[in-house]
């Protein structure tokens, strides 16, 4: 997608999905909204439009036919999700009536909107700044409660809030400095820069705790692959059925029932964890083909897991789990499986009976323990995204520099120069200086309608 920001052209789009369902939605935006109102729908009762009320009445095509009973609520221009007027339009949710609802906006004046260009538009009226339009995707791509709770925390301004205070801080101090460039012959006080100093001791404390967040953030948002890797017959089956709720996976007690890969979701201490089940892994002689061929399936999955659990049954002792191990580059748990048949787990980091789900509790918890957990409070926000990791970064990297000048007493010119790239991090991450690039990444991957 190429954007264009100056469009104001009245786009459409269906925002539910593209399935038979009861209903659908359309959304309509853009400067001409009214008239395409005006031109596809009868209300039963006669009057005003009025924001905010939903009215029934029926969709009709440009000759006054019935296309469908709908029901239709106009949001005024200031007062809706993009900022312009626009309106929602709620049809049966059947192929027909759908296919017949959107070429009718179409023909009345609208454009196919493109992905995520309603949120795009609602960023340029100054809706929303660019951290909740990214929330808005994760809200809607959210797997877990958790991250549905920080992306609604992130949309609510909680992150814009948060550098914001950041930002005060160092405009405070920039004030400050600037006001002195033209008297250079006026060092600071000792009482003034001191205060300086703290003002920065804060800002970077902010922005260091607001960093401390991100390596669960990401997990929230990018979810983790969680391999059962381990001999075969070990219970890795059995296992991810236990952790995902559901039976995904055949059970037997032959050796060698799982040749596949299998995938199950399961919520894994607040992050979507793809747990992931493939062939027991065991060397020798007598491997016959397909065996060999689930064997490598699974070590190929052991690259791509962000955890390894490591199932042995009893029998296997930690030392021929070792030999199982591909690479050091990943997290791997080594667990004693089947421990109702024989507690003993000398050497293993835990043990699990995926029969009585004992241990499961613990086994969550200390995957959970490789991306952190989150802080006391629910309402705590959180770097969710590699962006804004980056600029955060950017940003303690340059009140770092600024810190040191202060303390060194270097020219007024260096610390401010430190401190308005630190603003500038900031600026990017909310959108405050928008960077066409930046947008087009951002909302090419959201869902059309939104
Ligand atoms: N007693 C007991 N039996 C278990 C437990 N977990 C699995 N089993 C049994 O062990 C046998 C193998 O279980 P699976 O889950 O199929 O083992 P797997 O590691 O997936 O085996 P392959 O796919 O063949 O590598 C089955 O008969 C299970 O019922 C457990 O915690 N306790
Ligand atoms: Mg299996």
């Amino acid at each position: 997608m190429s954007l264009d920001l100056d469009r104001h052209d009245t786009i459409c789009a269906l925002a539910t999905g593209r399935e038979d369902a009861a209903l659908a939605i359309f959304r309509v935006s853009g400067r001409d909204a009214e008239n395409v109102l005006d031109a596809v729908f009868r209300p039963y009762a006669q009057g005003p439009v009025a924001p905010f009320v939903a009215r029934v009445g029926r969709l009709v095509d440009a000759d006054g036919a019935v296309l469908d009973e709908v029901v239709c609520t106009y949001f005024a221009a200031g007062r809706s999700y993009t900022g312009e007027q626009s309106f929602e339009l709620s049809v049966h949710g059947g192929h027909a009536v759908k296919r017949a609802a959107q070429a009718r906006l179409v023909e009345a004046g609208c454009r196919l909107a493109e992905p995520g260009e309603f949120t795009l538009r609602a960023v340029l009226t100054g809706r929303l700044d660019l951290a909740q339009a990214e929330a808005v995707e994760d809200v809607i791509k959210a797997k877990t409660q958790t991250a549905s709770q920080a992306a609604l925390q992130s949309l609510a301004g909680g992150l814009g809030d948060a550098v914001q205070r950041i930002r005060d801080d160092i405009v405070d101090v920039l004030a400050e400095l600037e006001a002195r460039l033209d008297f250079p012959d006026e060092p600071l006080g000792e009482a003034e820069q001191d205060r300086l100093a703290q003002t920065l001791d804060r800002a970077l404390a902010e922005t260091t705790a607001l960093l401390g967040t991100a390596r669960f953030g990401l997990k929230l948002t990018e979810g983790a692959r969680v391999l059962l890797y381990g001999v075969p017959n070990a219970g890795k089956s059995t296992l991810l059925n236990g952790l995902c709720g559901e039976e995904k996976a055949l059970v037997h007690d032959v050796p060698g029932t799982t040749r596949d890969v299998l995938e199950g979701l399961a919520d894994i201490g607040g992050v979507a964890c793809t747990v992931v089940d493939v062939a027991g892994v065991r060397r020798g002689p007598d491997l016959d083909p397909v065996e060999k061929m689930g064997i490598a399936r699974a070590e190929a999955e052991w690259r791509r897991a962000d955890v390894v659990v490591c199932l042995c049954p009893p029998g296997v002792d930690r030392a021929a789990a070792a030999e199982l191990v591909l690479d050091h580059e990943r997290p791997v748990l080594f667990v004693r499986s089947k421990a109702d048949l024989d507690p003993g787990a000398a050497g293993f980091d835990l043990s699990v009976s995926a029969a009585t789900g004992a241990g499961l509790a613990e086994l969550r918890a200390r995957v959970a323990s490789f991306w952190g957990e989150q802080g006391d409070s629910a309402d705590e926000v959180l770097l969710t995204r590699a962006r804004h990791h980056a600029e955060m970064e950017a940003c303690r990297a340059a009140l770092g520099e600024a810190r040191a000048a202060l303390a060194q007493s270097m020219p007024g010119e260096v610390v401010a120069g430190e401190l308005r790239r630190a603003g500038a991090a900031i600026d990017r991450l909310v959108g405050q200086d928008l960077d066409e690039d930046v947008l087009d990444v951002i909302f090419s991957r959201f869902c059309i309608g939104k």
